[in-house]
């Protein structure tokens, strides 16, 4: 996952119950699922070639129906049901008697940490033959990973540095459809690179975040997919998050922690930031209750060595800690939330600077999560919060809050590892990577 590049994992939904409950004989088992689903109403795509898409409610029957009979008449439209969020509605919450989620994937924030209680990224694809999933980029940053159930995909993927050449001379539009565009109005597309793949039952694909893909079904499909953010896209969401507010509030003419901002925010990605920053909380909670238990069961064994589990939740309280403080600090919170940060940072910091194995973790991050522990000037620069605080307000050490006012933030050169402190009062300093603080930085 670290490599960030697609994966099939051949094989790896062989025996999951859903082969036994959707298909037989390698075709889904349209009888069989009219029987056992209740008519519920669904969202379906109508796919149109270079056309766009557009969505209808349908009863479950009824497109079961249509499956059946498409095919039939020439002029049949494409239908397809996406994004149906089965385990929630149809399982009640627990997918186990569906399918295992694979341990690769099992560390996952968006769907155990919840952005709403109700807005959970579990899914299901059923299409026809033909249905297409036109290019996209996975929402909030996350990667996902997709399950053939039955059928097969093809699938084409872009890297992230080659996004520039599916876009239009402004570089604001992305093409529609890799069938069917204007050549004039995107004439790199065709010399774009990119990865190919095909899918079949059995197989799950691990799509990386900020790659943009088509998605085709060669024949019926049914498919299950789970999009997920854990410590190491946590950040990709943030960037996602902050340019979004950034060009908001460039329209709106509104500053970016203005309700209007927060807002459109919240329509456009299911989350403003004070809510970011309440499930930044939970994961909090959440990823401090696993480390201790990790950690305990590491001590009892071998503590030479730091099981990587124990330094991914290192990694995933340093994240979480850095962008809190972050968000706090560049004022972009409602005192709502800013209440809950700062004690939520004082937890994280205490605990992580008792933890003995420190120096044994890190290697552990560089080494199995490719976490570079020096990043360079550059990749600072490129982050764009640290932008903000940087040209947007001045001097990020003024916080707006009393208990922050004399705090600051100070990125190391380590990169990932930061301080958060006092002026006046270091023995009340919090300090991530151990170390007293002693200089406040204002830019970066
Ligand atoms: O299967 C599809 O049609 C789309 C899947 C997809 O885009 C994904 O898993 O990210
Ligand atoms: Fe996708």
């Amino acid at each position: 996952m670290a490599p960030r590049v697609p994966v099939v994992l051949r094989g790896l939904a062989e025996g999951w119950p859903a082969a036994a409950k959707w298909q037989k004989d390698g075709v889904p088992d349209i009888q069989r699922l009219r029987r056992e689903h209740a008519d519920v109403p669904v969202s379906v795509e109508r796919c149109r070639i270079g056309d766009g898409f557009e969505c209808e409610e349908m009863g479950l029957h009824a497109f079961l129906d249509y499956w059946e009979r498409r095919g039939e008449a020439d002029d049949d439209p494409l239908l397809y049901l996406k994004d149906w969020r089965y385990v929630e509605e149809v399982l009640r919450g627990d997918s186990s008697s569906l399918y295992p989620v694979p341990s690769f994937f099992a560390d996952d924030w968006l769907n155990k940490y919840r952005l709403q209680p109700s807005e959970d990224y579990r899914f299901v694809y059923w299409g026809k033959a033909g249905t297409t999933t036109p290019i996209h980029m996975d929402v909030l940053g996350s990667n996902s990973w997709s399950a053939n159930i039955v059928g097969r995909k093809r699938w084409r993927f872009f890297d992230p540095d080659d996004a520039h050449m599916l876009m239009d001379a402004s570089g604001t539009s992305l093409v529609p459809d890799l069938r069917s565009y204007d050549k004039r109005k995107f004439p790199d597309v065709s010399r774009a690179p990119y990865v190919e793949v095909e899918s079949c039952g059995g197989d799950v694909v691990f799509v990386p975040g900020g790659w943009y893909h088509q998605v085709c079904n060669e024949t019926d499909c049914m498919a299950i997919n789970h999009n997920w953010i854990n410590a190491l896209n946590i950040r990709d969401m943030l960037r996602v998050l902050v340019l979004d507010l950034k060009a908001i509030a460039t329209r709106h003419g509104h500053p970016p922690p203005s309700s209007i901002c927060q807002a459109q925010l919240k329509e456009n990605n299911s989350v403003d930031l004070p809510g970011f920053a309440r499930f930044l909380i939970r994961a909090a909670a959440g990823e401090m209750a696993a480390y201790r238990q990790l950690s305990a069961e590491a001590v009892n064994g071998d503590s030479e060595c730091v099981p990587v589990e124990v330094a991914m939740k290192l990694l995933s309280l340093y994240r979480i800690g850095h962008i809190l403080t972050s968000l706090e600090l560049a004022g972009l919170l409602q005192s709502a939330t800013s209440s809950a940060v700062i004690p939520t940072v004082h937890k994280i910091g205490i605990l992580l600077r008792h933890y003995p194995h420190k120096e044994k973790a890190f290697a552990v991050i560089e080494r199995y999560l490719r976490v570079p522990r020096h990043s360079t000037d550059e990749q600072l620069q490129l982050d764009p919060l640290v932008m903000y605080v940087a040209d947007g307000r001045g001097h990020a050490g003024v916080g707006g809050r009393e208990e922050l006012r004399h705090a600051w933030v100070r990125v190391q050169s380590e990169g990932w590892v930061f301080d958060v402190g006092k002026e006046d009062g270091l023995d009340d300093v919090v300090a991530f990577g151990g170390e007293a603080v002693t200089e406040a930085r204002t830019s970066c």
